[in-house]
């Protein structure tokens, strides 16, 4: 594998982000095989931990999930009153699913991972993160998102949508067709939370996401984490909800600091939540353009 040279690998995609790479000292590869849908790599890192990298783009790092799995999930899951019935597209390492499960409201979390490889790796080598899928509230399918959504209409609280990057075999679910068939999936007053790219790296890709999504949903917004082994240290999340009196930047459900303790929590809180929905200027200006 090009990306592992001298003890270090390197997150190069020249198509995704040219010029420019996230590079981590390892130690030991763990795994490096062809599923029959990508190639998956796990590494043993010198400070990061164990590392999932699927066709040359790092997924998770043992030190760094917290942000990403945590925000994506509660995100949107704190702006519903009551998600009961949550669906994950994807998220084959499981740190979503884990992260929906800290919500005792919820009844049953479907989710549907196309590769049953990533599932089985995380297992192996993630523990931490993959911990929750025998949980009796998980539903847990290996298969094809969009067949189990066009047979699961208004099923659902909560989408999230867990995917790798839109070169590849995830391109499908930035489009507006994904858009749609995930509103039909929802119950009255349903939010979606997906993987929404960078504003230093994909900023068109997001104003054009914004756009046809205002064309879907009444409400809609853009938000962001910061996670150091992402490219650029930052990753946003994209939110629609059916409910037009919603503000997905303050959540309907909030949390002391000693609920915060109490569910675990590394990343969220209910002023991070907010936060997230404060961009600098250049991402602010060019999403509000006509
Ligand atoms: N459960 C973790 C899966 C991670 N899914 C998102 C991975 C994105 C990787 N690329 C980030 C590129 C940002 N522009």
């Amino acid at each position: 594998m090009d990306a592992m040279k001298k003890g270090w690998f390197s997150e190069l995609s020249p198509e995704m982000w040219p010029g420019q790479c996230m590079s981590l000292e390892y130690e030991k590869v763990l795994e490096d095989i062809k599923s029959d849908y990508q190639h998956i790599v796990v590494f043993k890192s010198k400070t990061y931990g164990n590392v999932l990298v699927l066709d040359g783009v790092i997924q998770i790092t043992e030190r760094d999930e917290c942000g990403y799995q945590e925000m994506i999930t509660h995100l949107p899951m704190f702006c519903h009153p009551n998600p009961e019935r949550v669906l994950i597209i994807g998220g084959g390492d499981g740190g979503v699913l884990r992260e929906v499960l800290r919500h005792p409201c919820v009844k049953e979390v479907t989710q549907c991972e196309i590769d049953g490889k990533v599932i089985e790796l995380s297992k192996k080598h993630l523990p931490g993160i993959a911990s929750c899928f025998d949980d009796p509230r998980a539903n847990v399918i290996v298969g094809d998102g969009f067949k189990f959504m066009k047979e699961h209409e208004g099923s659902f609280d909560v989408i999230i949508t867990d995917s790798s990057d839109p070169i590849g075999p995830a391109s499908s679910l930035f489009e507006k067709e994904y858009y749609h068939l995930m509103k039909t999936a929802l119950r009255p007053g349903g939010i979606v939370c997906s993987q929404g790219e960078c504003v230093w790296l994909h900023l068109d890709l997001i104003k054009s996401m914004q756009d046809f999504c205002k064309e879907l949903y009444p409400t809609v917004g853009y938000a962001y984490a910061t996670v150091p082994t992402y490219p650029s240290g930052q990753i946003g999340f994209t939110l629609c909800s059916l409910d037009d009196s919603a503000d997905l930047a303050h959540p309907c459900r909030t949390l002391t600091q000693e609920q915060v303790q109490e569910m675990g929590l590394q990343y969220y809180n209910t002023d991070v939540h907010t936060a997230a929905f404060v961009l600098p200027q250049f991402a602010r200006k060019k999403l509000a353009s006509d």
